[in-house]
């Protein structure tokens, strides 16, 4: 099983987005791991954004993941990092195939919704950036043997 960081991003909570955007995540199959509505400093968006530090977006990228608050949790499932990143499209919402999240809900190059990690160097380092390692709990779902295959 792999864990992936998601960030329900400031655009996502203030349109009201978060539970319908979740329900798409547990309805895949994917386990919350963690989960917890915060407001992001600069200093930890800069961290998180660290690849795009000197880019032409990146004030403005750190403006907006600042500008409210944000639904961070982490997803474990099977592949989970594919997986996640299938699920939200293309970076651009303008071109994100219908049926991806950013596809259906989005028509925005910044304001996409939903963050989820790259790889798996990505989502150890945000995770263990985003969460303290006592705030992400393993349990077994109900079920979970309808779901997993062990595959
Ligand atoms: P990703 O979120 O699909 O992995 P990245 O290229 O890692 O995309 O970019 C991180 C975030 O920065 C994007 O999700 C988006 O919010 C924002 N971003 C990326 N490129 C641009 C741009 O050209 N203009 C404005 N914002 C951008």
């Amino acid at each position: 099983m792999q864990k992936t960081l998601i960030i329900l991003k400031p655009d996502c909570v203030q349109r009201r987005l978060a539970g319908e955007i979740i329900a798409r995540f547990e309805a895949k199959g994917l386990r919350i791991a963690a989960l917890k509505l915060i407001q992001v400093d600069r200093a930890l968006g800069e961290k998180h954004y660290a690849e795009h530090a000197g880019k032409p977006f990146f004030e403005g990228l750190i403006d907006f993941i600042t500008g409210g608050p944000v639904v961070v949790g982490v997803l474990e499932g099977n592949e989970a990092i594919s997986v996640v990143r299938s699920m939200l499209g293309a970076t651009n919402g303008v071109a994100a195939a219908p049926g991806t999240i950013r596809g259906d809900f989005s028509i925005s190059k910044q304001n996409n919704l939903v963050h989820g990690s790259d790889s798996p160097e990505s989502a150890t380092r945000e995770i263990a950036l985003w969460f303290k390692p006592g705030e992400v709990v393993d349990y077994t779902v109900a079920g979970a043997q309808w779901v997993f295959d062990g595959a």
